[in-house]
């Protein structure tokens, strides 16, 4: 691909295709970070975990609770920061069902119910607070018990790219430390070097599917640990191209939603290893509806990985295409992909501790 050309001249370009740098330095800042993480686990005496985020690290968030409870065997939910802040009761166990394990997940560690929402947590001594951010001397990671902080993942572009992999992936090696799943945390040292494979071999069809403006409504499916995902996918085809656009569990996309699928319509599919045939079921479906059907697999799909890695430690891989492809749609519609309509990088409220 010209990597001249005008529409790679945005900021969201290059923060795209050198996402995989930040990868490897989300690896390092968990390593970095292992002795202490094994003291707070070894003495936290946690219930449960809640993981929590605003907008893209709200979706994060969904997608780290279903990982973690997956492979932690420990109960696990993603929860908006101002939810925290207006309905704490509607998530946190009462004190007499044990202390909570809090993940909090902001880009930039300064959204306010994020910050708010620890801070509370704190006061109201529910248990212990480990941040992941990409600024590592941010309101939010300065009152954590232990922070995870990533500059390598930092963005000038409001839509989170690069920042969102990079925490991503940090979530993944935290969850698989906390579990002593060491042949899963090892394995994931190939997953920057898969990932550069993947968007040099890839780029040219994701602007294929993005400069295809008969499209005019993108359905994003995933399911369990990648339906964080999807939405987050999801988001930035909102964020960056204006399009109508939504994100589905796989089955709840016929109970419903399907009756959208036209011609003009797209539906991505984040196929997993472990329900394959089900979910292709569903795109097959959706194809024969007319649909326009496109997949993201290990294997056998319109973008097929081959990592070799295990299914685990490897969902990140579905993110760098499909930002891609709503990277390309942006430019092909005339719009600046760095910066979004009516969104500002941070969400700053004035909001007291309560
Ligand atoms: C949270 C966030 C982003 C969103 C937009 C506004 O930021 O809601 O998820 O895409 O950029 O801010 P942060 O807490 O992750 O810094």
């Amino acid at each position: 691909m010209n990597s001249n050309s005008v529409a790679e001249n945005f900021a969201t370009y290059h923060e795209i295709v050198t996402q995989t740098d930040a990868w490897q330095g989300a690896l390092t800042a968990v390593a970095n970070q292992t002795p202490a993480l094994r003291k707070l686990w070894r003495n936290g005496n946690y219930s449960n975990i809640v993981f929590t985020g605003c907008g893209s690290t709200y979706y994060l968030s969904l997608a780290a609770a279903a990982l973690g409870q997956t492979t932690m065997g420990i109960p696990a939910k993603g929860v908006p920061g101002g939810e925290l802040y207006l309905y704490p009761q509607a998530t946190y166990v009462p004190a007499a069902l044990g202390r909570t394990l809090l993940v909090a997940i902001s880009r930039s560690g300064t959204t306010t119910e994020t910050v708010v929402a620890a801070e509370n947590f704190k006061k109201h001594e529910r248990g212990d607070v480990i941040v992941i951010t990409n600024y590592g001397e941010s309101p939010l990671a300065q009152g954590a018990d232990v922070a995870i902080a990533i500059p390598e993942g930092q963005e000038v572009s409001v839509a989170q790219t690069r920042s969102f992999s990079s925490m991503y992936v940090a979530v993944t090696a935290l969850i698989m430390t906390l579990a002593g799943r060491e042949e899963l945390l090892t394995s994931m040292a190939g997953l920057p070097a898969v990932g550069q494979k993947l968007i040099t071999q890839f780029a040219t069809l994701a602007r294929t599917l993005g400069r295809n403006l008969d499209l005019d409504r993108f359905y994003f499916l995933g399911s369990g640990p990648r339906y964080g995902l999807a939405c987050e996918v999801n988001l930035k085809m909102k964020e960056m191209t204006l399009t109508h656009s939504e994100p589905f569990h796989f089955f709840e996309f016929r109970h419903g939603p399907m009756s959208m699928v036209t011609e003009s319509a797209a539906v991505i599919g984040l196929l997993s290893d472990e329900n394959r045939a089900r979910e292709t079921a569903v795109l097959q479906e959706m194809a024969e509806l007319g649909g326009l059907t496109f997949s993201l697999a290990e294997n056998d799909a319109d973008v097929s990985f081959k990592s070799g890695l295990p299914e685990a430690v490897r969902n990140v891989l579905y993110l760098p295409i499909l930002q891609l492809v709503a990277y390309f749609r942006s430019t092909s519609k005339g719009l600046n992909p760095d910066r979004p309509s009516n969104l500002t990088a941070v969400v700053e409220l004035d909001l007291l501790t309560n």
